[in-house]
């Protein structure tokens, strides 16, 4: 065995099961032996696209996944998927043979290139700690939820290298404990606030059951971001996604709360409409298990360190130790009434469409009663992006996945495919602009070859739409293109396609509801008369 095939089957031994990456002469071996331990290894068509497949799996399965990549060029292809995974932290290692020498022209000086990134960095220079930093790194991945590039030096990969065996156990993260002082004045705060709106983030997703219980005692009315949209589905006092997604109802209602509770969620630009869905005489509070992100986005009133879960399990019981008897709060009846209504999937509007387009909403809801559940929902980036995070239906909290943490655009189909390999059991549906799609469209042969029956929808507007829109009475040129048939372009890969300008241009895919041999490339021609309701709290810095 060399030190190329220990790490990847150590890789394995240390509890990483799935794997994504382009395969060259520098991590061949590597990713051999992590699929001959036992790994799953999907080959991707682009580097950018293995990126965010892993990242997406990662997020859809709550595991470490691993990203395998050719030194050099192989980890600048992949470069934005992994500033997407670093921001979200998500739990990802890089494995990234690097050239030494550099005359190479392989070079690049990969260490600088993970920070000026934001991700974690790691180097196994040296044979002999091998174990030491393997363990590092995904630990590192897993309880500090980091996206680690581990630099494996070229020159020393070829050493042959002794299998160490057995390797050591990693330690079981801890959920971290608020202090007594923060759980009474978070209590304190929850008691006596009369219109409390909670909003959850990527860092409660996993809290469903616990903030449902404290909101219910509180009176509070619920929200989440979009990473962590679904995660109330079907409660009656869910609001949906708070920020430019939300419904003009539920912006309303967060906008008029007393106390807003952020729950492992950064309150950032665009959960927040840029600092203007909260108004300023509101308290605001944030529970974070990472000390950093207290206040970062944003003016807090009170911070409070500790894991989502377990803090809202204890300041529940202050309450409940307290005396303090469950109250109605924001929960009143005419609320209720006002929440059911403002649901954008109960909205009425006026339709854009014609014979020659569609629109967006209208397919979106047309797609949403077809395409069988449960799904889980990929979005790219672009002025189409909202139909899609908000007009399909979203079950639960693994229903949407949203990697627009760096607003890249081109992530879309391979997020997708990550967050369909993390739930064979769910149907998947990636939602795509022109732009988008043809940013990252090599992935439609990755796709084709896993038959995964992922349901593509691209909204086709022939244009850069957020940039027709946000620069209205410009010389838009330079951001409207041809129309591209993307139909045969999918049949070209192996797929479905079908263009769509109407409802009833949707009979096909009815059949392949019924027979998903593959998947289907819906070339879906929208209309784009409008810029969408969102995009104008879209951009900022
Ligand atoms: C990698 C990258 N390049 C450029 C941009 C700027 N940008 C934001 S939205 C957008 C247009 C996306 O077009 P499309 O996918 O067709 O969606 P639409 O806006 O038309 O709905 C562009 C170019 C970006 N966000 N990411």
């Amino acid at each position: 065995m060399n030190l190329a095939e220990f790490i990847g089957a150590s890789l394995y031994r240390l509890g990483v099961r799935q794997g994504f990456g382009v395969v060259g002469s520098g991590n061949f071996q590597l990713t051999r032996s992590f699929a001959d331990a036992g790994g799953t290894f999907v080959a991707a068509r682009h580097e950018g696209g293995a990126a965010t497949m892993a990242d997406a799996y990662s997020r859809m399965s709550g595991e470490v996944a691993l990203l395998s990549v050719h030194q050099g060029c192989g980890l600048t292809n992949a470069l934005t998927g992994i500033a997407e995974a670093a921001k979200s932290r998500t739990p990802l290692i890089v494995a990234a043979p690097a050239a030494v020498n550099t005359w190479s022209n392989f070079y690049i000086d990969q260490h600088q290139l993970a920070l000026s990134v934001q991700a974690s960095t790691l180097t196994l220079d040296d044979p002999r700690r091998a174990v030491e930093i393997l363990v590092e790194a995904v630990d590192r991945a897993k309880a500090q939820r980091q996206t680690v590039i581990l630099n494996l030096p070229i020159d020393v990969l070829d050493a042959p290298h002794q299998d160490a065996g057995r390797l050591p156990e990693l330690p079981s993260v801890e959920r971290s404990a608020s202090t007594e002082a923060d759980l009474h004045n978070l209590a304190q705060e929850l008691a006596t606030a009369e219109k409390p709106v909670f909003i959850v983030g990527r860092g409660g997703r996993d809290a469903r059951t616990e903030l449902l219980e404290l909101a219910r005692h509180t009176g509070a009315l619920l929200a989440t971001s979009a990473v962590a949209a679904g995660l109330f589905a079907e409660d009656p006092w869910d609001l949906g996604i708070s920020g430019g997604f939300s419904s003009p109802t539920a912006a309303q209602l967060i906008s008029e709360a007393d106390l807003i509770v952020a729950w492992g969620c950064a309150l950032n630009m665009w959960t927040t409409r840029h600092g203007k869905l909260i108004s300023p005489d509101t308290r605001v509070l944030q529970v974070d298990d990472t000390h950093e992100a207290l206040g970062a986005h944003r003016d807090i009133h009170v911070g409070v360190h500790g894991d989502v879960q377990r803090t809202a399990v204890d300041v529940h019981d202050v309450l409940v130790k307290g005396g303090i008897a469950p109250k109605t709060g924001y929960r009143r009846k005419d609320i209720a009434e006002v929440i059911a209504k403002g649901r954008f999937t109960s909205m009425p509007y006026e339709d854009w469409g014609d014979s020659t387009t569609i629109d967006p909403r209208t397919l979106t809801r047309e797609l949403d009663a077809l395409l069988p559940r449960p799904r889980v929902v990929s979005v790219d980036s672009g002025n189409f992006m909202g139909y899609p995070s908000t007009y399909f239906t979203h079950d639960d909290v693994n229903s949407l996945c949203f990697t627009q943490a760096f607003q890249s655009i081109g992530l879309g189909l391979a997020t997708a495919i990550g967050a369909g390999l993390a739930h064979r059991d769910r149907w998947c549906v990636a939602a795509l602009g022109d732009g988008g799609a043809a940013m990252g469209i090599a992935e439609l042969e990755t796709v084709a070859r896993l038959e995964l029956p992922m349901c593509i929808v691209i909204y086709n507007d022939c244009a850069y739409s957020a940039e027709v829109h946000h620069f209205d009475g410009a010389n838009h040129d330079q951001v409207i293109f041809d129309d591209v048939d993307f139909a045969a372009i999918a049949r070209g890969f192996g797929l479905q396609g079908v263009s769509v300008r109407t409802p009833a241009d949707l009979e096909p895919v009815k059949q392949w509801v019924a027979n998903p041999t593959t998947g289907i490339v819906i070339d879906a021609k929208v209309a784009s008369s409008h810029p969408a309701w969102w995009l104008s709290q879209a951009f900022g810095h």
